[in-house]
């Protein structure tokens, strides 16, 4: 007898994002909505102050439209879109201090810029030319962890030492929606809970993980899973660059006073492919893709700022000029050694190391090169 097929992409729907309890100060149609609760968290944010928010979001979108274009052309090994996820990057990342640090996976190149990355820093690892693309201590952010979860436990260990060293930074954790079924950001929540350590979890539920949809993930919403280690969760609209600031920031106040951890579910939407390499055409529905469009973050602070033509026209040469700088950066790379890929795997290289370097000395001398 054929059995059913149980295959868990068949059996269970995507969740539908709940709305009813979402963090929101600006609606899709941008109308500042009133929160008495996060109001006062944001009440220094003017005007010119949101305009700045909105100036990173065209910028990120930009450079990220042109790092797609760089791969395409085969400049780039491989890049992880953001689009659509520009206030959830940017409105978490612009609260932090310069002290404080954060640890990210893949997707965070909106994050590594407000956090002053350079151009040729975001190159660096996608063109295969460097190990880690910036320092850390440099701009306050780890280079970027591809270990689904990983990143949580190294962020809850870098808190632990903040409330060691006696100083009042804060870590933000930022993980995806399928992160949060690894034991890696469970035992990272459990310690961080534990030890009251000074940590944001910051989650960009962008609804897939890869091909899989958030509903494999967890039949809740995110935030949720806070209530089982007892601290607070905040679902957040993240395509509200606004709500994702006071969200944050509010989190980040709670760390530094001694109050601990909190998780932040910013709810969101990959608009492009997982990576350069996906092709979501094969899973996604086009209308839920036209459902998100229309929560774009970028029109709705355009809808409530109404910047003049000449302010457009300015935001829209300083993000040319940041994506003209990187395309330049990522041509002007020098090569690296092919062999130099095997630098840096280990301390002491070990003997299947060593082997397989030789092996590959010996196949580029089949074409003659060093
Ligand atoms: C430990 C581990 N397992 C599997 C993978 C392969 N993988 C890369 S990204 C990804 C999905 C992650 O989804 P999510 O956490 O939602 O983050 P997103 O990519 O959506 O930002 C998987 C399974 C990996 N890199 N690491
Ligand atoms: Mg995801």
């Amino acid at each position: 007898m054929l059995r059913a097929d149980v295959s868990p992409s068949r059996a269970r729907p995507a969740a539908r994002p709940r709305t009813d309890d979402l963090l929101q100060l600006v609606t899709p149609d941008g109308i500042r909505r009133e929160d008495p609760v996060y109001d006062p968290v944001v009440a220094d944010v003017d005007d010119e102050q949101l305009t700045g928010l909105y100036e990173d979001m065209v910028v990120v979108r930009r450079f990220d439209t042109e790092a797609i274009a760089l791969q395409r052309q085969g400049q780039l090994g491989l890049w992880p879109p953001l689009l659509g996820q520009e206030a959830a990057q940017v409105g978490s990342a612009r609260a932090l201090r310069d002290d404080d640090f954060v640890f990210t996976s893949y997707r965070e190149n909106g994050v590594a810029y407000c956090r002053g990355a350079q151009p040729r820093d975001l190159m660096r690892v996608w063109r295969g030319n460097a190990l880690a693309g910036w320092d850390p201590r440099t701009i306050g952010m780890a280079t970027p962890q591809v270990m689904v979860g990983a990143q949580t436990l190294h962020a809850t260990g870098y808190a632990l030492g903040c409330l060691k060293d006696g100083v009042d930074s804060a870590v933000v954790a930022y993980f995806g929606d399928g992160a949060t079924s690894k034991g890696d950001v469970h035992e990272a929540m459990v310690f961080a809970a534990s030890f009251q350590a000074p940590v944001v979890f910051f989650c960009q539920n962008n609804q897939w993980a890869i091909s899989e949809p958030v509903g494999l993930q967890t039949q809740r919403p995110i935030a949720d899973r806070a209530a089982g280690y007892g601290i607070p969760g905040v679902r957040v609209d993240g395509n509200d660059v606004l709500a994702v600031l006071a969200a944050t920031r509010a989190a980040l106040d709670r760390a530094r006073r001694g109050d601990g951890p909190t998780l932040i579910e910013a709810v969101t939407y990959r608009m492009g492919p997982h990576t350069t390499s996906d092709d979501p055409t094969r899973y996604v529905d086009p209308s839920d893709r036209e459902q998100w469009a229309a929560k774009d973050p970028i029109t709705r602070l355009e809808r409530l700022l109404r910047p003049s033509d000449e302010r457009r026209n300015d935001i829209r040469q300083a993000a040319d000029a940041f994506a003209t700088a990187m395309r330049e950066a990522c041509l002007g790379l020098p090569e690296p050694a092919p062999l130099s890929v095997f630098d840096h795997v280990f301390v002491e290289p070990t003997a299947p190391l060593e082997r397989q370097r030789s092996q590959y000395a010996a196949y580029l001398a089949m074409f003659g090169e060093a």
